[in-house]
């Protein structure tokens, strides 16, 4: 029997996509439940034909649920996450409030599905699956297929996100002030701003370093999620990351810049042929006309896209591997704040991102 559904947060643009995804892949079901707050409850949507009525999510919500989406913000999972596992659903969570959890397999499918092998859906026994942050994602899609051929050790990345990544009214403010600073009016600024000062950030032609916490450490929250995350999905506490996450007025798609230096040996072209056919990755590599992954190429695409993959002329030997890999996914981590009614945490919606892996380290922020 296909199996039942419920999509929480149904109203806001991760809850949207969640749709959008499971139409375009034909997902089998045999019902869905459109979960939202109570402001959002009653709201009726139309979904491949069939009239839904939004309802409240509350703690009887999840009976006879085989698999329930959450992407309604971290407090939300966290409360409604485990009543619904008791109730035998099979959670799939988009917040980052369990990713670091020891007993939740933190998953990208293409990458590390071995990590909820033991979960069976529609069993009646239910489970916490955790969906990483976007910009690892993107970065291990790529970076793992090489990984397993010759073994990482060190990753530099450098990630150019878009506005997609801090929600829908990241998106308007984006467009609404480019419309602004061109017509010599004065730029709307309300969703960014730095942290202690609280003075307001232009993001129209502009970029800053993004605006996730700073921690004690001097790398902000963003960053670390790259490092923790890949330690946990490649179950290796070694290795090493370090990662400079930045926001670029681009609308849609991530993009990333990763310098890998590895254990063994990577002949250059060895490494396009193993992208080649890594799943979820598509390669645009054409030096002769200067073609490589950009944004809006891939944005609303499902695959990541990887570019200038190069070797790093700065290590010895094959050792240091150079990319730039255009990567993106669908990408439906966090909650979201003005688009989504239910968040209650911090605003992010990723619809899709694209990576740059330049496995020659060129940080364009510290050179440009
Ligand atoms: C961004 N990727 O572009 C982010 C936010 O942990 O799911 C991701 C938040 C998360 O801002």
């Amino acid at each position: 029997d296909a199996p039942s559904l419920a999509v929480v947060g149904v109203t806001g643009a991760v809850g949207q996509e969640f749709l959008s995804v499971l139409s375009d892949r034909n997902f089998p079901y045999r019902s869905i439940k459109m979960l939202a707050s109570k402001r959002s409850a009653g709201k009726k949507y139309t979904f491949e034909d069939n009239e839904y009525v939004v309802e409240e999510l509350t703690a009887d919500s999840f009976k006879d649920v085989d698999i329930a989406l959450f992407s309604a913000g971290g407090s939300i999972s966290k409360e409604f996450g485990p009543i619904a596992t008791n109730c035998g659903s099979v959670v799939v969570d988009n917040s980052s409030a369990f990713r670091m959890d020891d007993s939740v397999p933190l998953v990208i499918p293409e990458v590390n599905p071995d990590a909820m092998s033991h979960i069976r859906i529609g069993s009646g026994k239910g489970a916490l699956i955790a969906n990483p942050n976007c910009s690892t994602i993107i970065c291990l899609m790529a970076a793992t297929p090489l990984h397993r051929r010759a073994k990482v050790l060190r990753m530099v990345v450098s990630t150019y996100q878009a506005a997609s990544g801090a929600g829908a009214a990241a998106m308007e403010e984006l467009e609404l002030q480019t419309r602004e600073v061109l017509e010599g009016k004065r730029p709307t600024c309300k969703i960014f701003k730095q942290q202690v000062l609280s003075v307001l950030l232009l993001y129209a032609f502009n970029l800053f370093s993004h605006n996730a916490p700073v921690l004690p450490n001097g790398y902000n929250e963003e960053e670390m999620k790259l490092v923790k995350e890949t330690r946990k999905i490649w179950n290796d506490k070694d290795i090493k990351v370090t990662a400079t996450c930045i926001r670029v007025p681009v609308m849609r798609a991530h993009a990333e810049s990763v310098n890998l230096q590895f254990a063994s040996p990577l002949d250059e072209d060895e490494a396009r042929e193993i992208l080649k056919k890594a799943p979820g990755v598509v390669v645009i590599d054409d030096r002769a006309s200067n073609h490589f992954p950009t944004p809006l190429e891939v944005s609303n695409k499902d695959d990541v896209a990887v570019g200038r993959i190069r070797r790093d002329e700065s290590q010895d030997g094959n050792y240091g591997f150079i990319g730039y890999l255009c990567l993106w996914g669908p990408n439906t981590q966090g909650g979201c704040s003005k688009c989504c009614p239910d968040c209650r945490d911090v605003a992010v919606i990723q619809d899709i991102s694209f990576c740059q892996v330049n496995l020659r380290w060129k940080n364009v922020w510290l050179e440009g």
